[in-house]
């Protein structure tokens, strides 16, 4: 297999009983509806039963005859149907579904339903699930609504197709054939999203251009919207805050000014006009040279407001990122975002939500979550994730991401009290906000496999899952993952799936262990480069972050420091603040330490440092091992990618940890400790060592 499919190549079921069973429950369908929804719907059906039990079944209409599946909107059930169901209904969010077994004479109905069409589409697909992980279906009741409004991919496609920080090909977007031709690529895009829950898409890059909201464009953007309708997915766009200025003819983009405040919308009723259910706007503002309100010596709340003026009359919203660090205030950038924002707290109108990065710096490896989480109360915060990996090895690591993920919104912010987790902020229950959201930066393009490596399709189904309910954890993902995209074969789920939960914490472990971060190679960030300090913003310098020294290393973030931990609530504080109960996976992103600090383990710094260092690499090697013997259990195409894969990982786990030991080594003046693998090559070797065509890396604007 070439992995086009992804989880959704449903594969025919080899266990004899299992397919009598499934055969026997599902004699004949019956659907009711004919909206473009249950059109894709019927369609997927078709696909994924033809393909699992190898035979058609056939529409009907209800009879008491047989065993049936049926599949509507709760408003076409019949009563009979309908008073089974109805407690279930009326526990539905928007878009939830119920898939219930119900006895009506001597036959059984499975019955899918929702108040919504997408919540149909939704249900199908999850019973489709249920089927393709081998699970009986004879005696179902679940009932399921998504936990988030809003749970969208944001694509950082440039126009020209390329794709900031994407690993995968160039983007899908093929701007130039658009409108007019519609690539089979954009369906297949829309249903494996439907079939995740995923319900919004950002078009481009948050680095944004202008021209996406000119006429020429607005055509093409229509031209997506309307293939992915049926779906259940909203376009979304990038607002480039100047643009009344570079395509409205405007001397100024004043978020105050009355003819600013009008072009926004007219612009705003121009896309509705085209696309009446469009989502709205992200906006990166006043953040790494974007511009922004600041320009005009006004603040964020000025500006999200005035999109979310024009956007409210159509029920729009405005995503508005907190992803700010200003040049002239370096003491600590982890600082910076709540301190701009957290005083704003109940100034944004009622459309305005604050997209918040898992993390107060940028995507790392492994992070603290952001401080804003909870901080704001009167707030709604979406959460932004990054599915691709700029930060974890492109689309070459294997690292399941859904545990970093499960990491940062199981994390308590103790805001309420103990268990105000990060999933209850994001959620809107810990504070009853009326809107709420989780964004991913999408890892997709345009290689045959969508994603580039064969494992980084879990990072968006995971992704997707998350979405829809921030509190599943990372294992039942990746069970889910492993059975509908590879075999239900225990053989093979188990090693593999042990594989992907460790995976992420290897990572963290050959590149930056211990809370360590940001010691990545310039610009484009693929690969070591701790020893950069020649860039002009001291906080986009590596060594601003790591801070090595003769006398230790890491980033003091505590009072006698930067007190980034002030941000934080006191219990939290108090424990990463006091050396006792910090836990040393954090340990140097909070405090600066002398290397020959002892670990709990007994071991100094310098030694704990390398061996974790050494660990990430065995522990790669041993993902090379167990791959091999898995050959036996799935196509050879996939699993020789894989193995390939893995390989260029061990290769690069190993310049990582010999990279920065030796670097470190030229500050602590100690040797490698036993047990680490003494590098082969020079610090001056790893230092001259220039990628100028690394993939992903970000344009000049
Ligand atoms: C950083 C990326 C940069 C993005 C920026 C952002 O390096 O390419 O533009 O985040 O999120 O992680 O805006």
């Amino acid at each position: 297999s070439n992995g086009y499919d992804l989880w959704l190549g449903y594969r025919q079921i080899e266990n004899e009983n299992l397919l009598n069973e499934y055969v026997n429950t599902l004699s004949y369908i019956h659907l009711e509806g004919d909206s473009e929804t249950l059109k894709v719907t019927k369609k997927e059906l078709i696909k994924g039963l033809m393909a699992m039990l190898g035979k058609n079944v056939p529409f009907k209409n209800l009879e008491n005859s047989t065993n049936s599946l049926i599949v509507a909107n709760s408003k076409k059930l019949s009563s009979s149907i309908l008073e089974k169901v109805n407690d279930d209904l009326k526990e539905l969010n928007k878009d939830g579904f119920i898939i219930k077994t119900i006895r009506i004479g001597k036959n059984k109905h499975t019955v899918i339903t929702s108040n919504d069409d997408v919540g149909v589409l939704y249900g199908v697909f999850n019973f489709l699930r249920l089927m393709q992980q081998n699970k009986s279906i004879t005696n179902l009741s679940i009932v399921d609504s998504p936990k988030l409004d809003v749970r969208m991919l944001n694509h950082w496609d440039n126009m020209d197709r390329t794709v900031e920080r994407g690993f995968a090909g160039f983007s899908l977007w093929n701007w130039h054939t658009l409108p007019d031709y519609i690539d089979q690529r954009y369906i297949d895009y829309a249903r494996a999203n439907a079939s995740i829950g995923i319900n919004g898409t950002a078009l481009t890059n948050v680095n944004a251009n202008a021209l996406v909201l000119t006429p020429h464009y607005l055509e093409k953007v229509k031209a997506l919207a309307d293939v992915f309708r049926p779906y259940g997915i909203k376009v979304y766009l990038t607002a480039r805050f100047s643009a009344p200025i570079e395509i409205g003819g405007l001397d100024t983009a004043d978020p105050l000014n009355a003819d600013v405040q009008e072009w926004w919308n007219n612009k705003t009723k121009e896309i509705y006009d085209l696309i009446p259910d469009f989502g709205g706007f992200l906006v990166k503002a006043n953040s790494e040279g974007q511009p922004g309100p600041q320009n005009y010596n006004r603040n964020h709340v000025d500006g999200a407001n005035m999109m979310a003026k024009s956007l409210a009359p159509y029920k729009g919203i405005v995503m508005w990122r907190a992803f700010v660090y200003s040049e002239h205030d370096s003491t600590d950038r982890a600082k910076q975002a709540y301190s701009e924002f957290v005083p704003y707290d109940g100034q944004f109108l009622d459309n305005v939500i604050v997209q918040v990065k898992n993390g107060a710096i940028d995507f790392q490896p492994r992070e603290p979550f952001h401080p804003m989480f909870g901080a704001m109360p009167k707030t709604p915060l979406m959460m932004e994730f990054q599915i691709t990996k700029e930060y974890l090895g492109f689309a070459t690591h294997l690292a399941f991401l859904p545990k970093l993920y499960e990491e940062v919104l199981s994390a308590d912010t103790y805001r309420k009290g103990k268990g105000s987790t990060v999933a209850k902020v994001i959620d809107g229950s810990l504070h009853n906000k009326k809107l709420t959201g989780m964004a991913g930066v999408s890892n997709i393009g345009n290689d045959i496999n969508w994603t580039g490596h064969p494992f980084g399709q879990a990072d968006w189904y995971g992704f997707g899952r998350l979405a829809w309910n921030p509190h599943l954890s990372a294992e039942s993902i990746a069970d889910e993952w492993i059975r509908s995209t590879f075999s239900n074969d225990e053989k093979f789920i188990g090693p593999v799936k042990k594989m992907m939960l460790e995976s992420r914490e290897m990572v963290v472990n050959y590149m930056n262990p211990l809370g360590l971060h940001h010691i990545f190679d310039t610009g484009h960030h693929y690969g070591p480069g701790p020893w950069v300090g020649n860039l002009s913003r001291p906080e986009w310098n590596p060594v601003y972050y790591h801070k090595a020294d003769e006398n230790g290393i890491g980033f003091d973030r505590t009072e006698t420091g930067s007190n980034a931990l002030e941000q934080y609530a006191p219990e939290l504080a108090a424990m990463w603040g006091n050396l006792d109960t910090c836990p040393e996976i954090d340990l140097l992103w909070f405090h600066h330490l002398a290397w020959d600090y002892t670990l709990k383990d007994g071991n100094t710094l310098w030694d704990g440092m390398a061996l974790k260092y050494q660990k990430g690499v065995d522990d790669v090697q041993n993902m090379v091992t167990t791959w091999e013997a898995m050959k036996p259990y799935i196509d050879s195409q996939r699993h020789n990618q894989v193995s390939m894969l893995l390989k260029i990982q061990l290769k690069e786990a190993k310049w990582w940890r010999n990279a920065c030991m030796l670097y470190f080594q030229t500050f602590s003046k100690m040797d490698f400790p036993e047990g680490m693998e003494k590098p082969d090559k020079t610090l001056e070797h790893y230092k001259s060592l220039k990628f100028p065509f690394a993939p992903g890396i970000r344009p000049r604007w």
